[in-house]
C-alpha cells in the first residue's frame, strides 16, 4: 500500500462544493482518505489578479502506482469541470500530488515531491495539520521546518 499526500484547491464557483466533490471522488476513485485537514483561505500566489483561493490537504493511502494516480487525478479535474488554461490563473478545481511515499520522481508530466511545495504557505500550512513530522525527501526537512522557514507571507487562514 502507497501513501501519497494531495493538495486540493480552487478559486471560482462554488469553492466549498468543489472541494468537497474533489474529496468525494478521491474516495471513490483514488483511495482511502486517512486524513484531511481543515479548509484554508488563502491569497493567490504567482498571479495576484485573482479571488481568493480554499485549500485543504489529503492523506490517501492506495494501492495505485504514480502515474496511475496522476491520470485518476487528472480525470477527477475534468469532471468537476476543469478546463486548462494559463499556469496558475484561476480554477475551479485542482489536485496536486505533493509528495508519494519517500519517493523522489522526475518525468515530464509529474515530479515528486511538487517542486514549489516548500515555496508556498498555502501548502505546508494545510499539511502542517496533517503531516507536520514528514521529512522532505530530498530537502530532509520536517514539514514543521519547511513552514518555518518559508519566506512566503501570505495568508492561509483556517476556516
Ligand atoms: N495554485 C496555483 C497558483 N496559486 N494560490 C493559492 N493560494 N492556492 C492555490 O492552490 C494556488 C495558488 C497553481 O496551482
Ligand atoms: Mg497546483
Ligand atoms: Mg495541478
Amino acid at each position: 500500500m502507497n501513501t501519497a499526500i494531495l493538495l486540493i484547491g480552487g478559486n471560482l464557483g462554488d469553492r466549498t462544493g468543489n472541494l468537497r466533490k474533489a474529496a468525494e471522488l478521491i474516495a471513490e476513485n483514488a483511495g482511502r482518505i486517512e486524513k484531511i485537514s481543515s479548509l484554508y483561505q488563502t491569497a493567490p500566489w504567482g498571479s495576484v489578479d485573482q479571488p481568493d483561493y480554499l485549500n485543504q490537504g489529503i492523506q490517501i493511502s492506495t494501492d495505485m502506482h504514480t502515474l496511475t494516480l496522476l491520470h485518476t487525478l487528472l480525470e477527477i479535474e475534468r469532471k468537476i469541470g476543469r478546463i486548462r488554461q494559463e499556469k496558475w490563473g484561476s480554477r475551479v478545481i485542482d489536485v496536486d500530488m505533493i509528495f508519494f511515499n519517500d519517493e523522489v520522481i522526475s518525468l515530464p508530466e509529474l515530479r515528486i515531491p511538487h517542486p514549489r511545495m516548500q515555496l508556498r504557505q498555502f501548502v505546508l500550512v494545510p499539511l502542517m495539520e496533517i503531516i507536520p513530522d514528514f521529512v522532505h525527501p530530498v530537502l530532509h526537512k520536517t514539514v514543521r521546518e519547511l513552514q518555518a522557514s518559508c519566506e512566503d507571507h501570505l495568508p492561509a487562514i483556517k476556516i
